[in-house]
């Protein structure tokens, strides 16, 4: 089984988003598009060679095509041994842990997250660095640099691999472990959280539904939840992980989850409803009549993390990303911790995290995780949650409800406006920031413009500087408005706004979501006239 060295030619587009590199199926099908980029890896991290490598994916359409390619271009360049999840799978949190655990000089993750998968869907690649956090993004512009000269790459031809056997096979100099994909994950989860609790209040009545949606999180949930901590047979729905979801659509959210909302408005509802994504690193929780959104789940969990066995020292500090509402803001000053916010994606946490400044963070886009690993966690906060109903005695709703009357409660919305034309979406960038230096002062409806400005971050920990993250229009403490465009996509170009209202009153308690927002989005109209230059009457979506 020679070592070969072949030919190849650059393609120009490898540059990565938000989260990895994103595109269509076709896209990665194409002869050496993989290859490149993974070279491209090979190349400048260099550091790879005589380290271990962690590689999985979400299970989608293409995944194990691409673990192989992986498997035998890391045989070619050095790689001393790749630890795999068997039959391809690993969940994002999962493999960031694996990475520390087995201190490996890095992953390969095979996911486009919650985007549709299949022939016609998406597939992407998450690399994750020493230390389990993506590739920062001084690196990934290096690798795309790279990318866009690449000439040949290395590969071990003629490999015989059986992903579905655990255990130990070798190829060339390299040694291939095929590992449980649970495992590691169940205990790390049982380290930090009191399963003999969890369990008494199951047993005691307590009931649990977890949507997999036919992605990763599948067999994580059927071990942890239902054989670990005795949850009913039926608590885990669509559990087998299926190359295309099963045609769905794993975006935990209000949309693509509403049969859970539905069942907890109905008398069938259980003590806590979630789901997760397709690569398991978001969350969505709901209790009996109530959904928690993502800026209040974190700011809920800020408050009561204290109270559950891995977290007992008390918060190093707490962080969200820009967009993300400022619920956990108040808990932060209350806790009188260290806060932080950062840009929209995960990698921005992680020199947190390794400077031991940051336990606990979140994203308005179903994220949620602590310092156990270096990526966002579906299942963790899934049972953070449930830990805290165990503890406190309390459901879903008398938690959220005592969170509002102490803090205030912030009303959040994001409204997609999704397949723009790049230049479409540009002009509305284009007006908002103009219009930036005028704002100030401005009133509209019963809020005043305290401040408008495009975000940065100024990286506290290695001193790096991530500019154009989202341009905002600040009313003081009682709202925001924050328009960017995704990072996430492979068609088009998406716009997000973000929509925040915060009220002190108790009144406030019964108000929905969409009425509370609707003066705010009046404002955003006036302001950004995102219906005028894109001519769409409403968003795509609204989470
Ligand atoms: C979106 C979310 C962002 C999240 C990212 C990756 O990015 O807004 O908060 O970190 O997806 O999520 P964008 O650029 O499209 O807004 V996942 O579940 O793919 O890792
Ligand atoms: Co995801």
């Amino acid at each position: 089984m020679p070592i070969r060295e072949l030919q190849t030619k650059p393609y120009n587009d490898q540059k990565s988003g938000t989260a990895g590199l994103r595109k269509k199926v076709a896209v990665f099908q194409q002869p050496h598009y993989l290859e490149n980029f993974l070279q491209s890896i090979f190349d400048v991290e260099t550091s790879l060679r005589g380290k271990t490598l962690i590689i999985g994916g979400d299970g989608r359409y293409y995944n194990r095509e691409a673990i192989f390619t992986a498997i035998a271009m890391a045989a070619a360049n050095g790689v001393a041994k790749v630890v795999v999840g068997q039959g391809g799978l690993l969940s994002t949190p999962a493999a960031s842990h694996l990475i520390r655990l087995r201190k490996a000089g890095g992953g390969f993750l095979f996911t486009a997250s919650h985007n549709p998968a299949g022939p016609d869907g998406d597939f992407g690649i998450k690399f994750n660095v020493a230390g389990g956090g993506q590739a920062p993004e001084g690196l990934t512009t290096r690798i795309y640099e790279h990318s866009k000269t690449i000439q040949r790459y290395r590969v071990a031809e003629g490999a015989n691999l059986d992903l579905d056997r655990r255990g130990l096979q070798k190829l060339e100099e390299m040694e291939i472990e095929v590992v449980d994909c649970v495992e590691d994950y169940s205990a790390l989860m049982q380290s930090l959280f009191d399963f003999d609790r969890i369990r008494e209040w199951i047993k005691k009545g307590g009931t649990l539904r977890f949507d997999a949606m036919h992605a990763v999180t599948g067999p994580y949930a059927q071990r942890i939840l239902v054989e670990q901590l005795g949850a009913a047979t039926n608590a885990v729905m669509n559990a087998t992980p299926l190359e295309d979801f099963g045609g769905g659509h794993p975006d935990p959210n209000l949309i693509y989850a509403k049969h859970l909302v539905d069942l907890v408005h109905s008398p069938a509802s259980p003590d806590l409803a979630a789901a997760s994504d397709g690569d398991g690193d978001r969350n969505m929780i709901l209790g009996r009549g109530i959904f928690i959104s993502p800026g209040d789940s974190l700011a809920m969990l800020a408050a009561h993390l204290d109270k559950l066995p891995g977290y007992r020292g008390g918060l190093k500090g707490l962080a969200r990303s820009m967009p993300t509402c400022r619920a956990v803001d108040q808990v932060a000053k209350a806790l009188k911790v260290e806060f932080h916010e950062t840009p929209t994606g995960w990698k921005f946490f992680a020199n947190l995290f390794d400077a031991g400044r940051l336990t606990l963070c979140g994203e308005e886009s179903f994220g949620t995780s602590s310092s156990h690993a270096r990526e966002k966690d579906g299942l963790w906060a899934v049972l953070a949650w449930i830990n805290v109903l165990a503890v406190t005695g309390l459901s879903v709703r008398e938690i959220a409800e005592q969170h509002w009357r102490r803090f205030g409660r912030h009303y959040f919305a994001r409204h997609d406006y999704e397949n723009l034309s790049t230049a479409t979406a540009a002009s509305v960038t284009q007006a908002l920031a103009d219009a930036n230096a005028h704002l100030p002062g401005k009133t509209y409806g019963d809020w005043t413009v305290t401040q408008a400005d495009e975000f940065s971050y100024h990286d506290p920990v290695d001193g790096s500087i991530a500019v154009h993250q989202g341009l905002r229009v600040v009313f003081g403490d009682a709202a925001r408005i924050v328009l960017r465009l995704s990072g996430t996509g492979t068609e088009g170009a998406t716009l997000r706004l973000y929509l925040e209202r915060y009220e002190k009153l108790e009144t406030a308690l019964g108000w929905e979501t969409d009425s509370a927002v609707a003066p705010l989005a009046n404002a955003a109209e006036q302001i950004v006239r995102i219906g005028e230059l894109t001519g769409r009457k409403a968003p795509n979506v609204i989470t």
